[in-house]
């Protein structure tokens, strides 16, 4: 309801005194509860700011710098003091992160990125398809240089003109989402750009880290990787997909570019992207276009690091021989609570300096303390067709038992007829509502994921070479 209803409509008095009595019960309480905890506000970097608060923290150290230095809030208020990881690489090196997002999108997603991955990080661009300021944050237009007769013609901008004039109207953007088509449509107009306009910006840095704001990046791992290669050679790194047969960096997955590339891809190589600008309505992807123009302008392909930059995430990630000892460097479709989760757990860790592998990622989906064993209305990605004796129709009993008798059985699925099971991999997956009246049910191997675990420790960190 809006607070406007309460005064036009005449029948709405009795609400009208519920309103405010509501309001006054929450003042009431916020002052109890500033006056029994003021220690605990003392550390709010938000308190800092007002004149009630003293000005060092409740453990006495000096407040942030947020007072003196308006400007730059990003390093000073917000990051998270306790962030364990900032400690630990104190100097992370010449490394520029860029976030490409939408303006549709960016309010559901970039802030816990910028609360979580980027608390570490001084040095990073957000792009986006329409130039806004989020309080400190100011995020750029990818598209501010794309050639305008094309804006206006092309239908795929459509959505980039209708966002404007939802700004200049005080429209709501995020309502111009819907199922997020024509958002990801226009995504791909804007990579050249951004990566043009990063080099402009911030020229000869070693490392561009390109993510979305889907991507989980670990951020000692992706430093400790860095260290291990050379930013005078020219690479463009990450996790190889493919449209026909030409590969390509998957841009969820996140990529990286050596400041050497950059330098002869864009800093060499003036207009570059607006030569490119009729290029891509007839492709599927912007991050396809990349890597092609990469390789057309000069001649540098792209590097294969899977599993160690990857597509999936805790829920998703096929557990086991392929993905184990590798350090995990990203991963895709992290939901901003996911993220939350994956973030806490890296904050538990002990040593930093130790890469962070998949073998202990696997702690989150499957807890040693708290093994999953079998739950309703679950599909934990079980592809393995298990067939009976005669072709008969299982029972779920039938089917667990199968799978539990068999010692390369790690997991199973069943929904009322059919058996499946995954025997390379443990995954975890997640919640599947019935469907056409049939019940998923999965199940784990418990002691096989056990055993698996203890018996491949892994002494030395496999980093992935190029391939
Ligand atoms: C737009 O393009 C011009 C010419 O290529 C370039 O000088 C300028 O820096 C670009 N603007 C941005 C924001 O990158
Ligand atoms: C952390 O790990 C690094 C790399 O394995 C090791 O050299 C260092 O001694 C460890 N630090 C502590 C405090 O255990
Ligand atoms: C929820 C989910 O991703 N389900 C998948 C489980 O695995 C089968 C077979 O691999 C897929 O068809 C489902 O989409």
């Amino acid at each position: 309801m809006h607070l406007s209803d309460f005064w036009v409509r005449p029948g709405s008095r009795k609400s009208l005194w519920l309103a405010l009595a509501a309001v006054c019960l929450v003042c009431t309480l916020v002052v109890a509860f500033y006056e029994t905890e003021p220690a605990s506000w003392g550390s709010s970097p938000s308190h800092s700011s007002t004149s009630v608060s003293p000005a060092t923290t409740s453990n006495g150290a000096p407040a942030t710098a947020s007072a003196t230095e308006p400007a730059s809030p990003p390093e000073s208020a917000l990051k998270a003091p306790s962030d364990r990881r900032c400690r630990a690489f104190a100097d992370p090196g010449n490394v520029l992160l860029v976030i490409k997002t939408g303006a549709t999108e960016i309010y559901e997603k970039l802030p816990t990125q910028l609360l979580t991955t980027l608390g570490c990080s001084e040095n990073y661009l957000i792009f986006s398809d329409l130039d806004e300021q989020i309080g400190p944050y100011h995020i750029q237009d990818a598209l501010a240089n794309f050639t305008e007769s094309l804006k206006e013609t092309l239908p795929d901008f459509n959505l980039y003109l209708k966002q404007q004039d939802y700004r200049r109207t005080g429209q709501d953007i995020a309502k111009l989402k819907k199922d997020g088509h024509d958002a990801w449509t226009l995504d791909k107009y804007k990579f050249l750009h951004m990566v043009e306009m990063t080099w402009n910006e911030r020229p000869n840095m070693d490392w561009y880290v390109f993510i979305e704001p889907d991507t989980y990046l670990v951020w000692s791992n992706m430093l400790l990787w860095l260290q291990t290669l050379s930013p005078s050679d020219e690479l463009y790194m990450g996790s190889v997909a493919y449209v026909i047969n030409e590969p390509f960096a998957h841009g969820g997955s996140g990529y990286v570019i050596s400041g050497e590339l950059l330098k002869r891809f864009v800093g060499e190589n003036p207009g570059m992207a607006n030569r490119y600008d009729g290029a891509f309505t007839n492709e599927c992807c912007g991050d396809f276009v990349l890597a092609r123009t990469i390789k057309q302008e000069v001649d540098v392909g792209v590097q294969n690091f899977w599993p160690q930059v990857n597509g999936e995430k805790p829920a998703t990630l096929p557990f086991g021989p392929t993905h184990w000892c590798q350090p995990v460097v990203t991963m895709h479709h992290v939901e901003p609570r996911e993220r939350s989760a994956i973030f806490d757990f890296e904050q538990a860790r002990e040593n930093f300096s130790e890469p962070l592998l998949f073998r202990e990622l696997s702690e989150i989906a499957f807890p040693s303390d708290d093994m999953p064993t079998e739950e309703k209305d679950w599909d934990n990605l079980s592809n393995i067709h298990l067939q009976f004796p005669g072709d008969t129709t299982p029972t779920l009993e039938q089917c667990r038992e199968g799978c539990l008798g068999l010692d390369v059985c790690f997991q199973y699925r069943y929904n009322g007829e059919e058996c499946h099971v995954l025997t390379e991999a443990f995954k975890r997956g997640g919640k599947r509502e019935a469907d056409d009246g049939k019940q998923w049910v999965s199940g784990w191997n418990v002691r096989k994921i056990q055993n698996w675990r203890e018996s491949n420790p892994c002494p030395t960190p496999q980093w992935v070479q190029a391939h």
